[in-house]
């Protein structure tokens, strides 16, 4: 298995880059892939940074199919962003091609690789520092589905199949809890039954879907605030990264995974649940930067189940934090034990927050539609 200690000779050398390796690391806050910055210097003292990624194969399990949609999307993406007369090399993620042409490298444990440009000169927050880089965030996100929006859709492969059906995964987790493979199940009991209290919801968008009532579009499905790059100087969302689960889904969805994660009082890991809560200005801010950037192609339909994604997004998260707890943490990355259940709580601590703010979510969204 490659490690930080071999990944110069196995991974980092194979690949060909022009000048002297000077440093590279274990980079951000990432719950799935591998993430390890590497610089180098060229003979003129330009700095080189690369991101380079070993992509989880154990939840990415078609690694090609997944590299091929990031090479066309981003592709795609360019062309858009030239058009528009914006920079390509800062506002969309670059595959850097292998020494033989390829978008990924395989090592002799087949682990796959991939490396991108660093966007340089930006961050991704963990948390909402200031209003407005949530803002500026929804921007990105509203912006990003917008330019994909003619985008050949039945050409994307499904990275992870019915990954925001949230029927199936309440379908999955029941399961999950009868096999019950940690034990930890009945430790657990009040927090499964927060989850089986609401199959309604799980079933909302996925019936709605299946009688054909909202519309499919090309979406990121991971709207994280750290899938965002924040420029240090403009202080504007420049760059939408993480692309692993860009798929046909829908732009409640993307909506809502955003609010779940940055409109929260809290860390998704805060221990005390005290202290998390739906922040209705964040809701605020939000909700106006990416009905704002989707620029009229939302629908009423859409509009109006905006604050129904924020609610099904932290609901179905909760879910899956809470199977991967019982299942034995095989899924999302753990720094301790109790991790996953921490997660857990936090989300449905927002759902029942949401629960309350119900009304003040919707006149929110309508005094932007
Ligand atoms: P994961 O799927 O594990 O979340 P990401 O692709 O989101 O992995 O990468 C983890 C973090 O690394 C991101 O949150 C971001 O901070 C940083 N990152 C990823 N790609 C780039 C890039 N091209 N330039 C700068 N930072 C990046
Ligand atoms: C994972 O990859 P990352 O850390 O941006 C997960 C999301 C979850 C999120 C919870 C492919 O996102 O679906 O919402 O953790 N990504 C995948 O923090 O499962
Ligand atoms: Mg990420």
């Amino acid at each position: 298995m490659v490690t930080i200690d071999n990944i110069r000779e196995e991974i980092i050398d194979k690949y060909g880059f022009e000048g002297e390796l000077i440093d590279y690391r274990e980079y951000g806050n990432g719950h799935i892939n591998d993430t390890i910055l590497i610089q180098f210097k060229h003979d003129n003292g330009d700095i080189m940074k690369y991101v380079l990624q070993r992509i989880n194969t154990h939840i990415f399990t078609k690694p090609v199919e997944l590299m091929e949609n990031i090479v066309n999307v981003t592709e795609f993406l360019k062309n858009k962003i030239e058009e528009r007369g914006g920079n390509p090399k800062r506002e969309t993620l670059n595959v850097i091609l292998t020494g033989d042409g390829k978008s990924h490298l395989v090592d002799s444990d087949g682990d796959y690789w991939r490396v991108y440009d660093f966007i340089d000169d930006a961050i991704s927050y963990d948390k909402v520092e200031t209003p407005d880089d949530f803002y500026q965030s929804a921007v990105a996100f509203g912006n990003f589905q917008n330019l994909l929006a003619d985008y050949p859709a039945n050409t994307l492969h499904e990275t992870i199949e019915g990954f925001h059906d949230t029927k199936k995964r309440f379908k999955n987790f029941k399961e999950t809890v009868a096999k019950n493979a940690s034990g930890r199940a009945a430790e657990v009991q009040r927090e499964i039954d927060f989850v089986l209290e609401r199959e309604d919801l799980a079933n909302y968008f996925t019936d709605m879907q299946e009688k054909g009532e909202l519309p499919l579009r090309v979406t990121h499905n991971d709207t994280k605030l750290n899938n965002v790059m924040i420029d240090n100087e403009t202080k504007t969302g420049i760059c939408v990264v993480d692309l692993d689960t860009v798929m046909p889904g829908l732009a409640m969805n993307d909506f809502g995974d955003a609010i779940r994660f940055g409109a929260s009082s809290a860390a998704e890991d805060e221990k005390d649940l005290d202290k998390v809560y739906m922040d209705l200005e964040l809701f605020e801010v939000f909700t106006k930067g990416f009905i704002e950037a989707l620029d009229g192609r939302l629908t009423d339909i859409e509009i109006d189940h905006l604050p129904m994604g924020a609610k099904m997004m932290t609901y179905e998260c909760g879910l899956r934090f809470l199977a991967d707890h019982i299942d034995g943490d095989n899924y999302f990355k753990i720094a301790r034990e109790g991790h996953n259940l921490d997660r857990a709580r936090t989300q449905f601590k927002l759902v029942s927050d949401m629960e309350a703010k119900w009304e003040q979510m919707k006149d929110i969204v309508n005094k932007y539609r």
